[in-house]
């Protein structure tokens, strides 16, 4: 088995303004190479579905204005009606699996959202069935993080924490929430991973890696923007698959150039860090 790590691109036309998420898929791409492992940068374009994307399909997506965010729901259609979409941590690991891949890199995982109990992302659920271990940073505090947790825990999906017993807030690396087991190598999550599928369970697993200290964004600082993106998705009726990318937008343009640097970190060191996982696995 070849060490392939994929990458979703709802991170590039929903997640990041242009040109950031461009330079950062193609720097994200980079930094596995450097690695030793092969990234697969997933997303559907004029319905066909494209494991691997050339710098101009890259530089299309990251481009585009208006492109279906794709969770698992959303991959009939847009096959189907051969549309052009950017494919969500649900739908990555739904291709990725499908294509044989073990390991996939993003920034933040979808949760259970704050007063919305009923919206919680598609992503745990492909956590529970779908076998792809997802190295991200924890979950954004926009989210309600111990109901994700708890939802996680009944999905029966491990919540490994990668040299850390926190799980990890995105920008911040403490939340005071314990994760289920701290491990210290790739090779202890690859251990965790042939023992699931030894096991015949068909779960996938979360690594969650926090952000490096130098680009940390602590709690106190991002938390007055989430209240006040949260208050106005509220006031503004905004729900359903829109919710996410306005306060991921919302929360960028409160707090600046910070935000941003630390999402570019922690995306490039968890793609450095599923690298590592996936030689391991390969090994
Ligand atoms: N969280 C982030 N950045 C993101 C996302 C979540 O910090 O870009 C994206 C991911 O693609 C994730 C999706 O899978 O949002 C979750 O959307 P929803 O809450 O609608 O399931
Ligand atoms: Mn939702």
């Amino acid at each position: 088995m070849k060490p392939i790590v994929a990458l979703e691109s709802t991170v590039i036309s929903h997640g990041l303004p242009y040109p950031a998420n461009l330079e950062t898929a193609k720097r994200l791409e980079q930094v596995v190479r450097e690695a030793g492992a092969e990234p697969r940068t997933i997303a559907v374009l004029k319905g066909k579905v494209k494991v691997g994307l050339t710098d101009e399909e890259l530089e299309y997506l990251a481009r585009a204005k208006g492109v279906r965010k794709i969770s698992r729901r959303d991959l009939p259609i847009s096959v189907g009606l051969g549309q052009d979409g950017a494919t969500t941590v649900a739908g990555t690991m739904y291709l990725a699996a499908r294509a044989g891949i073990a390991v996939f890199a993003t920034g933040g995982i979808g949760g259970v959202h704050r007063g919305h109990p009923f919206d919680v992302s598609a992503d745990l659920q492909e956590l529970a069935r779908t076998p792809v271990v997802v190295v991200c940073a924890g979950a954004k505090a926009i989210l309600d993080l111990p109901a994700t947790l708890e939802v996680l825990e009944t999905m029966g999906v491990p919540v490994l924490g990668y040299r850390t017993d926190e799980f990890p807030a995105f920008y911040s690396r403490e939340s005071g929430l314990p994760v289920d087991q701290r491990v210290e190598s790739p090779e202890e999550v690859a251990a965790v991973y042939h023992a699931q599928r030894a096991l015949g369970l068909p779960t996938g697993m979360l690594v969650t890696v926090p952000a490096p200290e130098e680009a940390e964004v602590p709690c106190e600082e991002i938390e007055p923007a989430i209240g006040q993106a949260v208050a106005e998705a509220d006031e503004g009726g905004i729900k359903g698959k829109a919710l996410t990318p306005f306060l991921l937008a919302r929360i960028s343009e409160l707090t600046g150039g910070r935000s941003l640097r630390a999402n570019l970190a922690l995306l490039e060191n968890n793609a450095r860090v599923a690298a590592e996982i996936a030689k391991a696995i390969a090994a």
